[in-house]
């Protein structure tokens, strides 16, 4: 029988019952000091059912964050907070992973310490603006990071991954994509460095490959994947030539031989029309399990992974709105609608009362 959603598979070492896997979403709802609630452990509890759940993207330090309610993983009492988690997930017989984030320039003084200025490759100012505890408000020009302080970044990851693993995730994903920071490095609108950070490709991944390296050397590349979205316009991002260059990523990250790589195969959060680009081909230089996201749906789940296109299918809007797809995609059910007003921040409303099928 041809391969389906429903065919188990495993990602480096993490073996998944299914090959549904949960994308990270992001939701604003975490407690004071960014420490994950039983409300968020009942969230990914609900969702258990998935192959694999990736968390929502979670700052890896305080100058990591950019948005309000988000959880972390830099300190004792969010790990306790993420154990409740990754314990609730583990009793269904569930996997989960951490997604390790820095949003570089995507911040504001006033979501960091101090009132710093949000870093970056380049001083380069987004356009659009900044989501606040005071609404939203125009982006800041970001301070050029200096070389020395790259290592510290990388530091920051690492550290990120000790946390991760001592909070009982299965693994960590690197957010790479989306115009953040490991993002922002790779691509020449948002990186004019003129050092060994920016200009040629080598010199643009080399962040990036710096963290896999390290985080490699934390987890073990069984437990470690990468997303990446080459052609997403989101938080003001193009690349002048993004087919070679994310090629030339792929190509690099297949030495570490990671668990998978995720690719947001467009563009996402209505950040504009993405630049044409071959997944196909990105696909095929990368030697690992593939995880492809962005607009799938049962059908177009099932025939990527029949031909051999990805190995795995993350699903993200259908996850918010309906805890149980797994079981609703095998029945061949009707979904429930998910309601983007409660997509980012709020309650339990449009978070955990979503309805299951035999509810
Ligand atoms: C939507 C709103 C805020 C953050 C991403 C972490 O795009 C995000 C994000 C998405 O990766």
């Amino acid at each position: 029988m041809a391969l389906d959603l429903f065919s188990p598979v495993s990602l480096g070492s993490i073996a998944l019952k299914n090959r549904m896997v949960m994308a990270p979403l992001t939701r604003n709802r975490a407690g004071e000091g960014g420490v994950p609630q039983a409300i968020n452990a009942a969230y990914y509890e609900q969702r258990a059912t998935a192959g694999l759940i990736i968390t929502e993207a979670t700052p890896i330090s305080t100058m990591a964050h950019g948005y309000p309610a988000l959880p972390g993983i830099y300190t004792d009492a969010q790990v306790a907070g993420w154990l409740k988690v990754t314990d609730a997930v583990h009793a269904k017989g569930g996997k989960i992973i951490l997604q390790l984030w820095h949003v570089g320039r995507i911040s504001h003084p006033s979501l960091l310490p101090n009132g710093a200025l949000p870093v970056a490759p380049s001083a380069i100012k987004p356009e659009g603006k900044a989501f606040t505890y005071k609404g939203l408000v125009d982006y800041v020009e970001p301070r050029a990071l200096e070389v020395s302080e790259l290592s510290g970044i990388v530091a920051d990851f690492v550290h990120a991954t000790k946390y991760s693993l001592a909070a009982g995730f299965d693994g960590v994903e690197i957010h790479a994509a989306n115009g953040y920071l490991l993002d922002q490095f790779l691509r020449d609108g948002s990186n004019k460095r003129t050092d060994n950070y920016g200009g040629s490709f080598e010199n643009r991944a080399r962040l990036l490959l710096e963290v896999t390296k390290a985080v490699v050397a934390v987890a073990g590349s069984d437990k470690v994947g990468i997303r990446i979205s080459p052609v997403n316009p989101f938080n003001d991002m193009h690349d002048s030539n993004p087919q070679a260059l994310f090629n030339y990523v792929v190509d690099e990250l297949n030495q570490f031989n990671l668990a998978y790589l995720h690719a947001v195969e467009g563009g996402i959060h209505g950040g504009g029309i993405a630049d044409p680009f071959d997944f196909d081909a990105l696909r095929k230089h990368f030697k690992g399990a593939y995880v492809a996201n962005l607009g799938y749906d049962k059908v177009r789940g099932n025939a990527a992974i029949a031909s051999g296109h990805a190995d795995a299918i993350a699903f993200g809007v259908p996850f918010i709105a309906n805890p149980d797809l797994v079981q609703r995609y095998k029945a061949d059910a009707a979904l429930n609608e998910a309601d983007s007003k409660t997509f980012y921040g709020g309650s339990e409303k449009g978070y955990t009362d979503y309805p299951f099928l035999n509810a």
